[in-house]
């Protein structure tokens, strides 16, 4: 049968079991639209997944009554909200978009902070906010959110439901977008549905991936990596109380969930809609890389990772079609790209430019981020990349080896160099950056700080060393600069508007002291925000800075999501590129080094980019040489001519 007409089948058996006067309803109208044109799709993904299990029929069928009842329950300011998105698909493409990230509590205590701290937000212009898991976890053993126990409860130390409900709301009137996590490929060991499996409920014993037999589990570890080498060996945990193996990828209290059991899926589903209906617009897909699983195989990015999320994608699109997600995969550059697309992620985080940013800050060299904008930006219609300098985790140096090798760039060797000079074991580093699972057997790690102390404005204040400070304050900006221009959705880890520093108490805290990314996970210092107003301050100075970023940002069109042309030069230490719009182009010009650089006009000039430049952040005008002070960006935009034209070719 074709998947309409099996479509049309379901859709009936499901319209005969629906009362008479919910049939009336302007509701199921709306739903009956969509699934006549979306429910063929979904299905199709999902026969893919399950088509063998003898009950898809009744599975398919619960899925469609769950989407109904999320219907029902979606509050009308959200029902809105999916009308407008729907005749403005591309939303998150514009430049008008600009993005934070934090932890409730160590940002404001509450919910109800955050809401009393809107206006900071506007403030800075920030619109798009993502607030870090904040279900129910562990007090404990949490992974800082990512272990949870309860996907429809809110942490009870930061607030309620109706807390996050309102912070939604309240986001909504003031045009801020909220993004939430979906941590989806595992639960922590307290969830409701681990507990079961622990009492040897079989129905949720299926949930998760449990084996009794060694053997199995070492068949399996063969072939994959660890991800967490410094909590355990292998991705497998021993259960003393079950005498039995749990897959669980990241930490031991984390199980992964078995997504080859239809019924998971039913399950997720269901908290996805949860979500969905308490206000989120941007879902984070949390560690998707790992959520299809087969022997034999490294389990990571298989394409049927791929269908499963397409699935919860189709799914959402009935229900929430306002709704879009954010691939959180921090993996090969090759595999990042595999998740975005509209109908499966439209947004991603971008780890490589990340990672080679922090690399060209190093090496004072920008020729590998360079090479990374050049080869691997273009994303597909339609979607975009999430930008970020810093987020709650470490830094991963996740660039391709062959990318690399081609710069004549040892992969392995300057791995080791770029952990050296985060670590600040490096002579002459400026960064202060910690080890985080560091892995003996292979000599990998990653790194944890804040952007101010790996980017040296630690050293600079413990020494009192002024240049260190100003150079460090221009570290940022760049950093920031650039994923404020390069299209994209760019996202402050607030904190680092005011830069804060790495927070050395979680080494005495037993709870946290084996997790160096805690270091980064820093309590907003609202007596340090403050000083922002005050002119001259470290705070100020940089703040003002973001301020104006992000002012800046929103008025030019030029900064969406779309073309990048790297600007060929002959400065090895100078990053150049372009961005058009209708009637100009804006350049954007960052110095990689702790000296002057100077680059002719004519050097623009040979690119058909005019002759005289204002920096928007600074309104200079430059007009015979562009000058750069030490670790500075600039945004040009090309003025008119004396003629009163805009000079371009
Ligand atoms: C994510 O990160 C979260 O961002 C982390 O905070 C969690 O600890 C983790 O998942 C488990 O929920 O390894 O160091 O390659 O793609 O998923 C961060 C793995 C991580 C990454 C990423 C993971």
């Amino acid at each position: 049968m074709d998947q309409q007409m099996y479509s049309q089948m379901i859709l009936e058996g499901v319209t005969s079991t629906i009362p008479r006067n919910q049939k009336k309803s302007r509701r199921w109208e709306l739903f009956y639209n969509r699934l006549e044109r979306k429910l063929a799709p979904l299905i199709t993904l999902l026969y893919e997944l399950y088509g063998s299990s003898v009950d898809f029929n009744e599975f398919l069928k619960d899925l469609v009554i769950e989407m109904w009842q999320g219907v029902k329950e979606r509050p009308r300011y959200l029902i809105n909200l999916d009308r407008k998105r729907e005749e403005d698909p591309h939303w998150y493409t514009g430049q008008d978009i600009v993005g934070g990230i934090i932890y409730v509590d160590l940002f404001a205590g509450s919910l109800q902070g955050v809401i009393d701290h809107i206006p900071y937000f506007k403030e800075l212009g920030i619109n798009y906010i993502h607030l870090m898991p904040l279900y129910k976890t562990p007090i404990h053993e949490n992974d800082g959110g990512y272990a949870v126990e309860n996907y429809r409860e809110v942490n009870p130390a930061i607030g309620t439901m109706d807390d996050l409900r309102e912070a939604a709301r309240k986001f909504n009137k003031n045009g801020i977008s909220l993004v939430l996590d979906f941590i989806l490929n595992h639960t922590s060991d307290q969830h409701d549905w681990a507990k079961r499996a622990r009492h040897g409920d079989a129905y949720y014993e299926n949930f998760y991936f449990i084996f009794d037999n060694r053997l199995e589990v070492d068949e399996y570890n063969r072939h994959l990596r660890d991800i967490f080498p410094e909590s355990r060996e292998g991705s497998f945990s021993y259960r003393e109380d079950i005498r039995k193996w749990v897959w669980t990828t990241f930490n031991s209290y984390q199980w992964d969930l078995n997504y080859r059991n239809h019924e998971v899926f039913k399950a997720m589903a269901r908290e996805m809609l949860f979500l969905a209906n308490a206000g989120t617009e941007v879902l984070r897909f949390d560690a998707i890389a790992f959520v299809w699983k087969e022997k034999g195989t490294r389990c990571e990015s298989l394409p049927k990772a791929h269908t499963v999320i397409k699935a919860f994608k189709a799914f959402a699109a009935i229900v929430a079609p306002a709704m879009e997600f954010k691939s959180e995969a921090i993996v090969h550059p090759d595999e990042v790209i595999q998740y975005v697309g509209k109908d499966e992620c439209a947004l991603s985080y971008n780890p490589l430019l990340m990672a080679t940013s922090w690399e060209a800050l190093a090496t004072r060299d920008p020729k590998l981020l360079r090479q990374s904008i050049y080869h691997r930006y273009v994303l597909p219609e339609a979607t975009s990349w999430v930008n970020y300098v810093r987020c709650h985790d470490d830094i991963g140096w996740t660039f391709d080896d062959g990318d690399a090798e081609s710069l004549g760039i040892n992969g392995y060797f300057h791995r080791k160099f770029l952990n050296e000079f985060y670590t600040g074991r490096f002579l002459g580093s400026f960064a202060r950056g910690l080890p985080f699972q560091e892995n003996e057997k292979t000599g990998d790690c990653r790194i944890s700080g804040t952007c101010a102390s790996l980017a040296g404005l630690e050293k600079g204040v413990v020494l009192q060393d002024e240049q260190e400070i100003t150079f460090a304050l221009n570290k940022i900006t760049l950093l920031y600069g650039l994923i404020f221009t390069l299209g994209g959705i760019p996202l402050i880890y607030m904190g680092d508007e005011i830069g804060l520093l790495n927070d050395y108490a979680y080494s005495r805290d037993s709870a946290k002291h084996t997790d160096s990314r805690w270091v980064h996970r820093a309590q907003m210092d609202w007596e340090k925000a403050e000083r922002r107003k005050l002119p001259g301050t470290i705070e100020e100075r940089l703040f003002s800075r973001f301020r104006k970023m992000t002012e800046m940002r929103k008025s030019e069109s030029a900064f969406s999501m779309g073309t990048v042309r790297i600007i060929d030069h002959e400065h090895d230490h100078i990053l150049g590129f372009a961005r058009h719009a209708e009637l100009y182009a804006m350049i954007v010009l960052a110095n990689f080094s702790d000296n002057v650089q100077t680059m002719t006009k004519n050097d623009l000039q040979l690119m058909g980019y005019g002759y005289i430049f204002r920096d928007i952040l600074t309104d200079r005008i430059f007009q015979d040489e562009i000058v750069l002070e030490p670790w500075e960006i600039v945004w040009l935009k090309q003025e008119l001519d004396y003629a009163g034209k805009l000079e371009i070719s």
